[in-house]
Formats: structure tokens, sequence, C-alpha cells
């Protein structure tokens, strides 16, 4: 009997929860920035071998929201708990006491599934470091099993998918071999996009700005065309996204372009615009048609 099953990667920012998934599924899906509050969506990852399916589910960071945007990523957090049947709690060895999240924990008590403990990064960290994390987390009991992994080099990984396929319960497959994800091909546009801008900008601007894919057509035998439009929640920020003389925009157009083809498999036109949408981290309607929603 084969198995299949939903497994949600959990953890607060930047411990590293994009990097294991697109480890686990061998695909660059989730963006990855060395900056917190990166991912805001719940982000799918099928891995099937022989026996086992398993849909790994990206989340964002866990945090105390402070707005309506974070507000709905807490809720994605949420939904992922509810959908699924593994959950992994990812910790950051090199900073495992300010990582553990007693809030996560107890949303993982209540939940009462099947939990694999992952300790991060600990190509970071030697020998007694580790273990000192590994015993502080032993009042963790939900958890299976704790692993140390560095999800940037792959170490662990192997023994971690075992213990996922033994938890993931019996069930034909949902997804056909071939899938990897499952979102739309705008979705992962936007998200790349979005990543040059995290990457290229300073202090609040990266959580400020939106990515939004407003046109995609495949033109025959040529170029996709796709109209892309970067929202910003103020004028001044409209002024150093564009630079002076349009050079930031233009790299943010190139670099991003670039990854997108590399993404797509063929050549693209980006026309990158920017415009500003005032407070729209604020404002559920602003919120739902960037593709965020609860
Ligand atoms: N040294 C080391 N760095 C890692 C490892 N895993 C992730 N990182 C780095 O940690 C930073 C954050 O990684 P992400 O995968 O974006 O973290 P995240 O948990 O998804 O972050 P949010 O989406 O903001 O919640 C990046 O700079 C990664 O390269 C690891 O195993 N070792
Ligand atoms: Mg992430």
């Amino acid at each position: 009997m084969s198995k299949c099953g939903y497994v949600a990667i959990l953890g607060r920012p930047n411990v590293g929860k994009s990097t294991l998934l697109n480890a686990l599924v061998g695909q660059p899906l989730a963006i990855i920035t060395p900056k917190p509050q990166t991912t805001r969506n719940r982000i799918f990852g099928v891995s099937t071998t022989d026996e086992i399916q398993a849909i790994f589910l990206d989340t964002p960071g866990m945090l105390n929201p402070k707005y309506r945007l974070q507000e709905l990523m807490v809720k994605q957090i949420d939904k992922a708990i509810g959908d699924a049947d593994v959950l992994i709690f990812m910790v950051d060895s090199t900073d495992f006491v300010n990582s553990f999240d007693r809030i996560l924990q107890s949303k993982f008590t209540k939940a009462w599934k099947p939990a694999v403990l992952a300790l991060n990064k600990i190509d970071q960290v030697k020998g007694k470091p580790v273990l000192e994390a590994m015993e502080g987390l032993s009042e963790f009991q939900q958890a299976a099993e704790i692993v140390p992994i560095s999800a940037l080099r792959g170490d662990g990984l192997d023994q971690l998918r075992d213990l996922i396929g033994k938890l993931l319960p019996e069930g034909p497959f949902l997804y056909p071999l071939d899938v990897i994800a499952t979102q739309p091909e705008r979705f992962f546009v936007a998200e790349l996009i979005r990543e040059e801008l995290v990457n290229l900008l300073r202090q609040e601007l990266p959580y400020a700005t939106a990515v939004k894919v407003e046109e995609f057509r495949e033109k025959e035998g040529g170029k996709t065309y796709i109209r892309a439009i970067i929202f910003v929640e103020k004028l001044s920020q409209k002024g150093i996204i564009i630079g002076t003389s349009g050079e930031v925009l233009k790299r943010i157009g190139t670099t991003s372009r670039q990854k997108i083809e590399l993404f797509l498999g063929h050549q693209v036109y980006l026309d990158l615009w920017v415009k500003v949408r005032k407070n729209w981290r604020k404002k559920d309607f602003d919120l739902r048609e960037f593709g965020y929603t609860a």
C-alpha cells in the first residue's frame, strides 16, 4: 500500500523553512533571502518516490502580528497545521533559544499530530551546541524524533525523509508522478520578482512591497510576455525602487527576468512597473488583490 499526505514545515522567520522545502522537492519553488518574513503564503511542493508521496507546505515564519498582512500570514500557519498529516517544527541550531517558539509549540500540542523537530543550520555549529540544543528541546516530547539537519548543504535530509515516510498515512497518491508544484506559474513569477526586491532593498522597504502579475501571455514560438506591477505604500518608496534615471528598476528587471526564464524554461519579455497603493498591508481589498488571503 502506498503512503501519501501533507507535511507542514513550521517555525520562526528565517530558520530555513523555504530552504528545506526546496531541498526536499529538489526544485527552487520557494524564494529564499537572508531577511526574515520572506515567505507570505503557503507554498506547496510535491515529492514522490516509489511508495511515498509527500506534499510539503512551506509556511510564513511564526510572529506576533502587527498589521493585517501579518495576521493573514499567521492564518496561513494555522491552515497548514490543520491540513497537515505530519508537522515539522524547525528550529535554528545557531540560536535555538530564540527560534523555539512557545506559541507554535502550543499550536502543535493542540493539533495532536505526528511531529518531527528539525534542528537546522548544523553546518554553522559543531558538536556540543547541537547536543545542548537537543537536550534543551527534550521537553518537546510530542516530537517523534529530533533530527539535526543542514537544509543548505543537505545533511540529515535522508533521515528526515525516512522519518516522514514512516509517519505519513497509507493512501493513494493525490498528484501524478511528475507534478512538483501545484500553484500557477504566475504566482512563482511574482515571487521571483519579490525575491529580487527583498534582496536588493533595505530596511522597511522589502516589507512594503508586493508584486502582481497583470498579464502573462504566451506568444506562439516566441517569448512569453509578462507585465508585472510592483506595489509600494508611498511615493518616496516608488522613487527609490525606480532609482535615478531608472537604473534600480532596470537592475531588478534584468535579474528577475533571468530567474523567471530559468524557471519557465524559455525566454521572457518582462514589462515591469511600479505603483503606489497607500497602506496596502492593512487593507483587505488590496491584500486579496495581491494574493494574500486567509
Ligand atoms: N548556514 C546555513 N544557512 C541556512 C540553512 N538553511 C537556511 N539558511 C539560510 O537562512 C536564511 C533564511 O532562509 P529561508 O529558507 O529563507 O528561511 P525561512 O524560514 O523560510 O524564512 P521566512 O520565510 O522569512 O520565515 C537564508 O539566508 C538561508 O540561506 C542551513 O542549513 N545552514
Ligand atoms: Mg520562507
